[in-house]
């Protein structure tokens, strides 16, 4: 690469090496399906919501693992969504709720699981895990009381409502 080429290069990376971190920064999810008024929430909006810190032991492929994550309730994520968009009787006991991680990995909870008059189990979607930002990591569904690992996804891009 000639002298000139190579530098205008630099100039480029240098350019949008910010902004390549950034988006890497803004992880965020969507609340989306059966909802009043689908929504994306960012680092910055979860902030803003009522949060709940849960000391969580569970088993995973490396072993046992314990740890303390801050975020808000699943349902309180819906309830900004406006709801689950059903007036049928009983709606809060019908409806599944698909987590879905940016690998694809899926895990499925029950509206009369989570709501707080009925199973009232805090899921939490973490943005923070022992006092440090998940950061790039993105958000951590925490379902507090689980002996395994498996239904705490990683990396949450979409909270469906069916
Ligand atoms: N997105 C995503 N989340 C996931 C998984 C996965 O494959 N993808 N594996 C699950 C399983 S089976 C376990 S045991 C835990 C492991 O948690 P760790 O990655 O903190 O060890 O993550 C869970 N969350
Ligand atoms: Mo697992």
């Amino acid at each position: 690469m000639r002298g000139a080429h190579r530098l205008l290069l630099y100039a480029v990376l240098i350019a949008l090496g910010p902004a390549i971190a950034a988006a890497a920064d803004q992880a965020s999810l969507s609340i989306e399906g059966r909802v009043k008024q689908p929504q994306r929430f960012d680092l910055e909006a979860l902030r803003k919501l009522p949060a709940e810190t849960v000391q969580v032991s569970f088993e995973g492929e490396r072993g046992t693992q314990n740890s303390s994550f801050t975020g808000v309730r699943v349902w309180t994520l819906l309830d900004k969504a406006g709801g689950i968009d059903d007036s049928a009787k009983g709606a809060e006991l019908r409806h599944l709720i698909k987590v879905t991680g940016r690998d694809g990995y899926v895990v499925v909870l029950s509206t009369g699981e989570i709501a707080p008059e009925f199973g009232g189990k805090p899921a939490l979607i973490a943005y923070q895990r022992d006092g440090a930002m998940l950061g790039e990591a993105g958000f951590r569904l925490v379902m507090p009381g689980d002996k395994r690992g498996g239904r705490n996804v990683r990396d949450v891009v979409t909270i469906a409502a069916e």
